[in-house]
């Protein structure tokens, strides 16, 4: 691979030439070739695939089948570095920084190059972060039409496909008291406008999910708050959405994506078990699964897999937005998955739920604001990349031998006769119970053996 072009590297004040990106045969990252797969490539060498090989097959499915990556639009190519201290630091050449529509085809078309030299198959997006928002419903309508149009004629040219779509209800002023637990009825009707629209788009693109997170959807301060009415409000959100999506005859997989908090101190979509009551309480548990980020389980004060682990114990893990928090911050930093163990525990879950389509394993994640230079942007979803693929090798060993299944096996032995099946199958009472331990006497209680399960782990690396 050659040299980026010198302007993609650093800072700067931003292209006011962008326009040169409008010529049909523009290439937004020149020099740089579709990424190839070379495990014997340098330590030092991080723009290779050391470990991803999308066609190699790993318990019975070709890598790409199991892991099914995505790029999302709003951070690589809407993230700009700004944060509540700072201006802008990523630069890139083709982005004029206008809300204009030539810059919002530009972007597409980046953005497409970028898919297909990284070798990704899908893609997500927020409506408002492909096309820009215009002064009436109609005109961002419009707007948004156009753009799907480009993002149609992109797809079918370079076969990626669209892994979600959702609708951004957090950003405009209008949602800042929420969209679906808004206080007043006429943001809840445009919140409900703009999901309607974008759902027809996803369906035209061709959508395998459709998801819903609700940054705004929680309270600042209860002192206003009637959270009853609020939740009774999001379910009939939720329930509207459904009933939409079967009567335009939308086939892609409902999403909630839960979160505890940021931007809103609390949101009700708190975590996995949160949503899946939530959905339980007022009957959608059938329209609905679970689109888990790791990066929302650790803020809700949960171990990194814990949401993934949960939700499909309960079947009902749709799709991972495959990113990490920094350990030592309480914020949502969205940084790459780069811990080989800690991947590893999702790909255990995928595997053993037999895969995650029509979900996949989104990059909901942002270069950091230093890592100025355009091929930051490929080096860390290589290195993503790379880390998933032997994450999901060390799962496979791990589920071929079978030595965790076997263990945990054991430990709950004791319900596989007597007693314990009695009580595992529901067949037994309090009385019954009583009667037992009049008759045995104490129970002999067996080490949890912690380390044990953990030095085990520790093998495998
Ligand atoms: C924000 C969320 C958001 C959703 C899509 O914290 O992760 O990006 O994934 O709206
Ligand atoms: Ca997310
Ligand atoms: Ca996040």
């Amino acid at each position: 691979m050659s040299s980026f072009a010198p302007e993609s590297k650093g800072t700067g004040s931003g292209g006011s030439d962008a326009s040169v990106y409008d010529a049909d045969d523009a290439e937004f990252f020149p020099g740089v070739k579709k990424i190839a797969v070379d495990p014997s490539a340098g330590r030092d060498n991080t723009l290779v695939f050391k470990h991803y090989n999308p066609s190699e097959k790993v318990h019975g499915r070709t890598m790409e089948e199991w892991l099914r990556f995505s790029v999302c639009f709003w951070h690589t190519f809407r993230g700009t570095g700004a944060d509540p201290f700072g201006f802008p630091t990523l630069v890139r050449p083709w982005d004029d920084g206008s809300n204009s529509m030539a810059n919002a085809r530009r972007r597409l078309r980046a953005a497409f190059e970028f898919f297909t030299k990284l070798g990704v198959k899908y893609w997500t997006f927020h409506d408002r972060d492909i096309s820009p928002e215009g002064a009436t419903l109609e005109e961002t309508n419009r707007n948004l039409d156009e753009i799907a149009d480009l993002a149609l004629k992109l797809q079918q040219t370079t076969g990626v496909k669209l892994l979600w779509a959702t609708s951004n209800l957090f950003a405009h002023p209008r949602y800042m008291n929420g969209a679906a637990s808004s206080p007043e009825a006429h943001v809840f009707a445009y919140g409900a406008a703009q999901v309607k629209k974008c759902m027809e788009v996803a369906k035209r693109l061709g959508a395998e999910n459709f998801v819903f997170w609700g940054g705004r959807e929680g309270y600042h301060t209860l002192l206003n708050t009637d959270i009853r009415k609020e939740q009774n409000h999001m379910a009939e959100f939720f329930r509207m959405a459904a009933a939409y999506k079967k009567k335009i005859g939308f086939t892609g997989t409902l999403l909630i994506e839960p979160k505890p908090k940021e931007p809103s101190k609390h949101q009700y979509d708190y975590d996995a078990m949160t949503v899946i009551a939530f959905l339980r309480t007022y009957g959608l548990e059938n329209e609905y699964k679970l689109n888990i980020e790791p990066n929302h389980t650790t803020l809700a004060g949960h171990g990194f897999e814990h949401d993934v682990v949960m939700s499909s114990a309960f079947g009902m893990l749709g799709s991972v937005d495959s990113n990490t928090g920094s350990p030592d911050l309480g914020w949502d930093t969205d940084q790459f998955p780069m811990d080989l163990k800690n991947c590893t525990q999702i790909m255990r879950v995928i595997l053993d739920q037999g895969g995650l389509a029509p979900g996949g394993l989104n990059f909901d994640c942002k270069v950091r604001r230093e890592s100025t230079a355009l091929q930051d942007m490929f080096t860390a979803h290589i290195g993503a990349m790379d880390t998933f693929a032997r994450a999901l090798k060390v799962a496979a060993t791990i589920a071929e031998e079978k030595l965790f299944t076997k263990h945990i096996e054991d430990r709950y032995s004791s319900y596989s006769t007597g007693i314990g099946l009695k009580i595992d199958t529901g067949a037994t009472s309090f009385e019954e119970l009583e009667q037992y331990i009049l008759a045995h006497g104490e129970a002999n209680v067996n080490s949890g053996r912690q380390e044990h399960y953990e030095s085990m782990f520790n093998n495998y690396m």
